[in-house]
């Protein structure tokens, strides 16, 4: 399989994480790709031109994220899927977090693709609150007594890993509790620290 991604994409980082947990680091090629200039045979795999996108064995093009973590969930035999009913709380905690994501990569792009002085602060602000409203959720249902590690469990972590990088680590204040699930999530699944970004020389999401 290959995957296109990006050292640094929040999102790519969690397709990365579940490949090396769910066993299939050996099985996927992972090709970098610069976003911003995307060459003919990633156009050719997505039109959109967006990390994480899989190419399958059978050669179907995958994304978004959320598609490739059920497929890689579902070739592994569903370790990371509550059964029945719960699935759809399940996925509802991924799109959670996965919007969160989406909140923090548009302030981010905020930054990169407008001039300074034609910046929106309300929009950053309406991002902002997003980010907030959505961790503390994400919060409450990651203590849930009985809370199975799943796929939205690797979006809050690519998501934390992903605002340290960018924003200081300023969220460890505000949100104690994911700090501490954070540091057990990193025990839990190795593929955290082994996803973690290093290379400042490319510092493309
Ligand atoms: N909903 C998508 C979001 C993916 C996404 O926005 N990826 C960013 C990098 S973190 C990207 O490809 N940006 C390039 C662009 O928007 O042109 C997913 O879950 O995969």
């Amino acid at each position: 399989m290959i995957l296109y991604c990006a050292p640094i994409s929040p999102f790519a980082r969690k397709v990365r994480m579940l490949t090396r947990h769910l066993g299939f680091e050996r099985d996927v090629e992972e090709r970098f790709v610069d976003t911003g200039a995307p060459d003919a045979t990633f156009l050719a795999a997505n039109p959109l031109a967006k990390i994480p996108t899989l190419v399958t064995p059978q050669g179907e093009a995958l994304f978004d994220s959320a598609v490739i973590a059920a497929y890689l969930d579902a070739r592994a035999g569903h370790p990371l899927s509550p059964p029945g009913e719960a699935c759809f709380a399940a996925k509802a905690y991924e799109a959670l977090v996965d919007g969160v994501m989406e909140a923090i990569v548009l302030i981010v792009y905020e930054r990169r693709w407008r001039d300074e002085t034609k910046r929106e602060l309300r929009w950053v602000a309406h991002q902002e609150a997003k980010i907030a409203r959505g961790l503390a959720r994400a919060s409450e249902i990651a203590a849930r007594p009985g809370h199975q590690l799943q796929i939205g469990d690797f979006s809050l972590a690519a998501a934390l890993g992903y605002l340290d990088l960018r924003f200081e680590g300023t969220w460890r204040a505000t949100f104690p509790d994911l700090e501490r699930w954070l540091t057990d999530f990193a025990a839990q699944v190795p593929a955290f620290e082994a996803t973690r970004y290093h290379d400042s020389s490319q510092r493309r999401a």
